[in-house]
């Protein structure tokens, strides 16, 4: 069998992303719902802003926005991590990033299963924030044991789909006819299952633990616990969301509202209140298990380390300054706060180029492209985008944010869980049991500008 005969990896991840979309349709008939409203208020916000519908179709982005997407679900074992990150491989999705939670009080540590270059970004940029349990923070020592013991009996993937991930490793990937029957199988790994491989009793002991420990260790498999669509105006949908009949969390996660977005801003609804049948329960008997929720988020620039570091001085000047967690009786002075330390923070494009604060993909103007050829040996991109010869468009952040993603657990999970664990991070512990190293998002989109600015200075006849 020749290459040519294989589709590619992309494509694969495109096929999946639509078929977890409608499984999670099916299974959680409020994820229609926000769908239809993040599509209204997209549509509505392009309406409306003429320049941002522009700049998005310049980029590439309109065709990928109703597709945009991310899911998450959360493993028990490094062994079921190290089989995730081959059938993740399978669609051209690699570990991005390290995102340590236990701080947080929940206790996992995670990574971002993703693309990694624009162009298969472009044809799918479905992510999955994945977290692997640290059984080690369970305190008590029998109940870890317990815990450990019934994860090590069960096999979260199908027999079929551990044949195919095996195949398209042996052969350099899956024929059309193969990647269907892939993505089908890989889909079972991510289903509910509303029958608990635990008693009612065993349930009870790690729910008290903590809640994540029992969504984890009480199932058949890591079921697909939210998938996010993005929107282009998140405050929209707070204010929006109670007209729909969903209660949005008390704040807004991420950078406050901005002319030029950054980073990532997330809103979440509750987690449902699901039928669950334990094992020791008789025909008609019935438990309850709440795990899975509702989120939103909007995409903004991805920021250099300088801009990281900017921004999580801010916020946690912002968060030092609430002097608590944000939660309903103080989001407002949370908001005030955070618009308040951001100003420090450039929201024009110029300076945001200037101080070297967020990637950027680097066109020609029409302007800049009439002159191709004719540029002195020497422009500096500097001249050129003040000669208006060249325009700035922020390059789209791909992955997460650790202290949303801890608010966006912590409000899901409701109270009552640790408010932290002091172990120390283990970043090398997680990437061994991944079977490779994650990759540091900086690099990624530092690649990413430099094929842009090589393309544009190409276009312009301008030497690098
Ligand atoms: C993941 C929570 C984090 C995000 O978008 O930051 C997250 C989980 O609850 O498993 O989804
Ligand atoms: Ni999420």
């Amino acid at each position: 069998m020749t290459s040519t005969n294989f589709v590619s990896p992309s494509q694969i991840r495109a096929q999946f992303s639509a078929a977890m979309s409608a499984m999670y349709k099916d299974e959680v008939p409020l994820y229609g719902t926000l769908m239809e409203m993040v599509a209204d208020i997209n549509q509505a916000t392009l309406q409306a802003d003429q320049a941002l519908y522009h700049n998005l179709q310049q980029a590439q982005e309109l065709e990928r926005l109703d597709e945009e997407r991310h899911g998450a679900i959360r493993v028990g074992t490094p062994e079921e991590l190290h089989t995730i990150g081959r059938l993740f491989a399978v669609m051209g999705m690699h570990p991005v990033g390290y995102y340590d939670l236990s701080p947080a009080g929940v206790p996992v540590h995670s990574t971002a299963f993703r693309a990694l270059h624009e162009d298969e970004l472009r044809v799918s940029p479905f992510r999955v924030f994945t977290s692997l349990l640290r059984l080690e923070l369970i305190e008590d020592p029998e109940l870890r044991e317990e815990a450990r013991s019934i994860l090590a009996k069960r096999q979260i993937f199908s027999p079929e789909a551990l044949r195919l991930i095996a195949q398209c490793e042996a052969d350099g990937g899956l024929t059309e006819e193969d990647a269907t029957r892939f993505v089908a199988e890989a889909l079972k790994t991510f289903s509910w299952h509303g029958e608990s491989t635990v008693s009612s009793s065993q349930y009870k002991d790690l729910h008290d633990q903590h809640r994540l420990i029992a969504d984890v260790v009480a199932f058949k498999g890591p079921h697909i616990n939210h998938l996010t669509p993005r929107t282009l105006n998140i405050d929209s949908v707070q204010s929006a969301m109670p007209k729909y009949g969903i209660t949005p969390k008390a704040v807004i996660e991420g950078p406050p509202t901005r002319k030029h977005p950054i980073l990532l801003r997330q809103t979440s609804f509750k987690a449902l209140n699901e039928p669950v049948r334990f094992a020791d329960q008789q025909n008609g008997a019935q438990g309850s298990h709440t795990a899975r929720f509702g989120e939103i988020e909007q995409r903004g620039a991805a920021v250099t380390q300088k801009g990281r570091e900017l921004y999580d001085q801010l916020l946690n000047a912002a968060r030092a300054d609430l002097g608590e967690a944000p939660a309903e009786h103080n989001a407002s002075t949370y908001t005030q706060l955070m618009n308040k330390h951001f100003e420090q923070f450039p929201d024009t494009l110029e300076q945001l180029f200037k101080n070297d604060l967020v990637y950027f993909n680097y066109l020609p103007t029409s302007q800049g492209l009439a002159k191709a050829g004719s540029f002195a040996a020497q422009t500096s991109l500097e001249t050129l985008i003040e000669n208006g010869d060249v325009s700035l468009s922020p390059i789209v952040y791909e992955d997460f944010l650790p202290v949303s993603a801890a608010g966006i657990f912590q409000s899901n999970l409701g109270d009552g869980g640790n408010s932290s664990y002091t172990q120390l991070s283990n970043q090398e512990i997680f990437e061994s049991q991944l079977g490779q190293a994650v990759i540091d998002e900086q690099q990624l989109y530092a690649q990413t500008a430099k094929r842009s600015l090589a393309h544009c200075l190409q276009a312009l006849g301008v030497a690098a």
